[in-house]
């Protein structure tokens, strides 16, 4: 395989996949932009602009099952199309906006999930939180970047207080501008491995890979200076390639994050939370007076605080909600597959029918001597 694929984060898990005499006439490529109706992809050597085959675009069931950015493809060179999407290693995805409820691909095969927040007026905890617990169910590690350090005195007592309300996540508070502790970010940027910049609209997501590459290659633009918040700069997703081989996905700034549904990730952002809830004396406990609650006890003692609790409560909630309608999708989607099997096993019976009723008349017409 050509190295200039390991560059792009081809590894064996993906080679694996191939099955040689079945895929003789494809290549692999990796998908570093969307637009509508086609894909931008790498092979390694070049970018190709490519579209979906017909037979790939007739067998789509769900949207997990389009291509997305960061997806390995296989594509017939010749004609430009994809033929299939390799299974992927991670998927970070949000709750699509208005009332359906199918995932919106952002980003896939991300090893880190960098989750940008700017320390200046926009600064807001609890929106972090919410990014995290959509991180989790990504399958790719979160990594917190406090950027704008450079307008704080005191960014570590910031990001020491953070530390207090996350786990599992490492947290960087480093400068796009002045590239102050910008070198604390050296440890993800190994050559095969992909990071995908999430988070607001104005946090620095561009700023911070122009930093990286070296130069202004991405559009940045000022904030509003009332409250700090960004201007929807960076509208389409992207796979950008660093020298040494690193490969980073700049995300639009997103208006809103709605959680996808997987109660993973509620339980690994607040696993202190379900911790003390594991010393409750009864097991559905639900926490609202029942006698021996650890819950209520860590409240009333000051081990957990109230605003903890009830951003948990709130992110829980909305997970179960978005789950009981992905649910409900995925429910539609069966029983239309499961009335195409039906059409499927009555047209062959008919085929059967109608075979077996020319035979007999063949024979008939033969024994009549016609
Ligand atoms: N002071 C300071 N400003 C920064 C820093 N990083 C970015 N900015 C500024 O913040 C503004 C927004 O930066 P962008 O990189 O466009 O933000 P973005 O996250 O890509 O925004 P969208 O593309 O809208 O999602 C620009 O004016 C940047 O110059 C930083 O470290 N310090
Ligand atoms: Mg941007
Ligand atoms: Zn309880």
């Amino acid at each position: 395989m050509h190295t200039n694929l390991f560059k792009l984060g081809w590894n064996q898990a993906f080679q694996q996949q191939i099955v040689s005499n079945l895929h003789s006439n494809t290549i692999p490529a990796r998908i570093t932009r969307q637009d509508r109706g086609s894909y931008s992809v790498h092979t390694g050597d070049h970018k190709v602009r490519v579209k979906l085959s017909g037979t790939f675009h007739n067998a789509i069931q769900t949207p997990l099952d389009l291509p997305t950015v960061g997806d390995w493809v296989l594509i017939e060179p010749k004609d430009c199309l994809i033929q299939r999407v390799l299974e992927r290693s991670s998927l970070f995805t949000r709750q699509s906006s208005g009332s359906t409820s199918d995932d919106q691909l952002l980003a896939a095969n991300i090893d880190w999930l960098f989750i940008v927040a700017g320390l200046d007026q926009d600064y807001n905890p609890k929106r972090i939180q919410r990014y995290l617990t959509q991180a989790w169910n990504s399958g790719a590690q979160p990594v917190i970047v406090l950027n704008k350090c450079d307008l704080l005195e005191d960014a570590d007592t910031v990001r020491a207080q953070l530390e207090g309300m996350i786990r599992d996540a490492p947290i960087h508070a480093v400068s796009a501008t002045t590239l102050e502790q910008m070198e604390s970010l050296s440890a993800y940027l190994i050559p095969g491995k992909t990071i995908a910049l999430s988070g607001s609209s104005g946090v620095g997501k561009s700023s911070l890979i122009n930093a990286l590459l070296g130069k202004k290659q991405l559009l940045t633009q000022a904030n509003r200076t009332h409250d700090s918040r960004g201007r929807h700069t960076t509208t389409w997703r992207e796979l950008i390639l660093l020298d040494g081989g690193v490969c980073l996905i700049d995300l639009p700034g997103m208006r809103e994050l709605q959680l996808t549904g997987d109660q993973d990730g509620v339980s690994k952002t607040f696993s202190d939370v379900e911790e003390i809830a594991l010393g409750c004396r009864y097991r559905n406990c639900t926490h609202e007076g029942e006698p021996g609650c650890a819950i209520q006890k860590a409240l009333l003692n000051g081990e957990l605080s109230a605003d903890r609790y009830e951003q948990y409560l709130k992110l829980k909630q909305e997970n179960t909600s978005t789950s009981r309608r992905g649910k409900k999708q995925k429910l539609k989607i069966k029983a239309k597959s499961n009335k195409w099997e039906e059409k499927e096993v009555f047209f062959k019976e008919v085929t059967i029918r109608h075979r077996k009723n020319q035979k007999a008349k063949r024979k008939f017409r033969q024994e009549d001597g016609f």
